[in-house]
């Protein structure tokens, strides 16, 4: 049987990681979380691909992809698009791929405009205020989600 492939997706200002706002988002930087999920995907039998964009397109072509590919899941954090886009809510629904939604801060702790998300309720589940660790707990859920319903 071939590994299950996940595919990571970082959403607008994730690339900004480290540097700025650790007290909401961490001192770990982009690159350091991917290689950190990298580590845990094998450990887990799982091939994972990272992508980040600012761009809404870029990422909603990026699932259609991922469809194409026969990708059997995505754990993305959708960063600000989550407030706001029905666009990436119609691309995941679109593809029928499951995912898990993911933030570094407790969004419910944060200003109200950030309580509400668009994707929240097609998702398998979601993870928030764990920091980098959001990512690991997602991308450890999902691969049991998808052994156990594939
Ligand atoms: O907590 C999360 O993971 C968020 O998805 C992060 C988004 C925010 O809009 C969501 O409400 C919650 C913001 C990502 C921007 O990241 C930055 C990192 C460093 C410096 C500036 C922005």
């Amino acid at each position: 049987m071939t590994r299950p492939h996940i595919l990571i997706l970082h959403g607008p200002n994730l690339n900004l990681l480290g540097r700025r706002e650790p007290e909401h988002y961490g001192d770990m930087d982009l690159a350091a979380i991917d290689a950190m999920l990298r580590d845990l995907a094998s450990e887990l039998g799982v091939a994972v691909e990272s992508f980040q964009s600012n761009h809404e397109g870029a990422l909603i072509d990026r699932i259609h992809a991922a469809q194409e590919a026969g990708v059997g899941g995505i754990v993305i954090n959708p960063a600000a698009f989550t407030h706001t886009s029905i666009a990436l809510r119609d691309a995941l629904l679109g593809v029928e791929i499951p995912f898990v939604e993911v933030h570094l801060s407790n969004v419910y702790r944060r200003e109200a405009f950030r309580h509400r998300s668009y994707l929240a309720d097609a998702a398998v589940g979601v993870i928030a205020g764990f920091g980098a660790e959001s990512y690991a707990l997602a991308l450890r859920a999902l691969t049991q989600y998808i052994q156990r319903e594939g």
